[in-house]
């Protein structure tokens, strides 16, 4: 069946976003190492990609993009605020990652989140046929694997979730948490980021579904589900190539003389979420600074931080405390032209983050829990100079695979501080080795494989 299947990928957005131009408005392909990794899969199987285009209202008719079939779903204003923000972004969101702000259960975002999931789930089995694979994404499509197994019971339906499953006593919270198990049992593979993500549903599916067996395999209405990890990557040979072009190193070099200004480099890359620890990461910079004499004169921090779910007042109030934290840290420790931390809230062009990786001295990856946390790779992948350290929450998926990283509790302030110092001070030879047995990880483990890996399981 494998080479021959179709191929078609759920998610919520399609690949695409829509641009104005002069001549009228267009679509450009989204960047994004999932993009990448399965534009060629789409279309060496014929596939499709099924998903919202971006914007409320009505949606286009299904049109072809650089060789790919796109099936535009419609959603609302009305769905937008109550599946998107309210039951996936409030509920889902902070209960997934280990409840680090309270999760709001409301009957009144279910209806909406059901209702969508049922909607992709109509319109993508008017595109299947018996012996294709359907692919869906992530934690906004959790019932899409049942719905559509009932209309279509001939496709072979997969389920990845790019976000950590929680342990079974936080799960137990969700009011619909029956639902939620049973919508992903009607996969034939359910895959996670790690293993332990992979052990909570099986423990959730056995408890609250009725499931039985073990992380592998489990069983559940007559059916056989495999259920195991696929740790997601990047495109590695891509950014390694990147990186090395004159350029970058020029563009780094800058950004070491007119930024760092003869210090030590620390550099944060991330979008602007609670999960991200970002606020306690400054904090620990600051501890640095008041704990060492001179220590403003040996290391700055660039914070860049991606605008996200702006309309949230959770995340404005987020992105005021750490701006009032920039401006105190500034305020106490800048002088004679240096300034401490160095904040840009924007999204940069992908050539210019990686120049901040390759001047970057250290990296500083410190969620409170993130699914896999795709910078702290690519970091890896920019550097074929085998310099530059990392320092890595072990809350974060990654660090079951980046094993050579500096591991921190990302919510001990004083032992991040620590790390930070470690990383400034460690000799150039143990850099070196850590970083050369992290990039051969990733080298061996890119998106492609990880890809790949999926698809052959769907196709087993
Ligand atoms: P995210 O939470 O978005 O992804 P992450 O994996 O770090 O987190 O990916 C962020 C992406 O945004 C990276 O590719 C990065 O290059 C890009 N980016 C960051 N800052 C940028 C900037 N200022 N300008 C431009 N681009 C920037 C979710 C999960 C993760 C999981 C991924 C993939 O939360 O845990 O790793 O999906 O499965």
């Amino acid at each position: 069946m494998s080479a021959r299947s179709r191929l078609i990928v759920v998610a919520n957005r399609l690949p695409v976003h829509r641009v104005k131009r002069a001549s009228g408005s267009g679509w450009e392909t989204s960047p994004g190492g999932l993009v990448s990794a399965l534009a060629p899969m789409l279309r060496e199987r014929e596939g499709a990609w099924v998903g919202w285009p971006g914007y409320a209202g009505e949606a286009p008719r299904p049109f072809e993009h650089e060789r790919m079939s796109l099936i535009p779903v419609g959603l609302s204003r009305s769905d937008l605020d109550g599946f998107y923000l309210g039951f996936s972004n409030a509920t889902l969101w902070p209960l997934y990652h280990d409840a680090v702000r309270y999760p709001e259960y409301h009957r009144r975002w279910w209806a909406p989140y059901v209702d969508v999931n049922n909607r992709f789930a109509k319109i993508t089995a008017r595109h299947v046929a018996d012996g294709d694979l359907v692919w869906v994404q992530d934690y906004q499509l959790q019932l899409v694997p049942l719905m559509l197994r009932q209309r279509k019971p001939g496709v072979r339906i997969g389920f990845f979730l790019h976000i950590p499953f929680p342990p079974v006593e936080l799960f137990a919270q969700l009011p619909w948490r029956q639902q939620l198990l049973e919508g992903l049992l009607g996969a034939d593979v359910v895959g996670f980021q790690t293993k332990v993500g992979a052990q909570n549903f099986v423990r959730a599916a056995r408890r609250f579904a009725g499931a039985r067996g073990h992380e592998g395999l489990l069983e559940h209405r007559g059916r056989r589900i495999q259920v195991r990890h696929f740790p997601i990557s990047i495109d590695y040979a891509a950014i390694d190539s990147a990186a090395r072009r004159p350029e970058v190193a020029q563009a780094a070099a800058e950004i070491r003389k007119h930024t760092a200004g003869g210090r030590k480099l620390l550099l944060g890359v991330d979008r602007l979420d609670y999960t991200k620890g970002i606020d306690l990461r400054l904090r620990a910079f600051e501890t640095l600074l008041e704990r060492y004499e001179n220590s403003n004169d040996v290391a700055c921090f660039v914070q860049i931080a991606v605008p996200s779910r702006e309309h949230s007042p959770e995340y404005a109030d987020m992105r005021t405390r750490i701006e009032q934290l920039v401006g105190h840290i500034n305020g106490t420790y800048s002088e004679r032209g240096l300034t401490p931390v160095h904040y840009l809230y924007r999204n940069i062009p992908f050539d210019e983050l990686l120049a901040y990786y390759l001047a970057a001295d250290a990296m500083v990856v410190t969620p409170l829990r993130d699914g896999m946390n795709l910078v702290a790779k690519e970091y890896v992948a920019t550097r074929f100079d085998n310099a530059g350290a990392l320092v890595l929450s072990e809350f974060a998926g990654a660090a079951q695979e980046l094993k050579q990283a500096i591991q921190v509790n990302p919510h001990d302030v004083d032992g991040i501080a620590a790390a930070l110092d470690q990383a400034l001070t460690m000799p150039q030879d143990e850099i070196e080795r850590r970083m050369r047995s992290m990039r051969s990880r990733v080298r061996r483990h890119d998106v492609y494989a990880w890809a790949s890996s999926f698809v052959e399981a769907m196709a087993s």
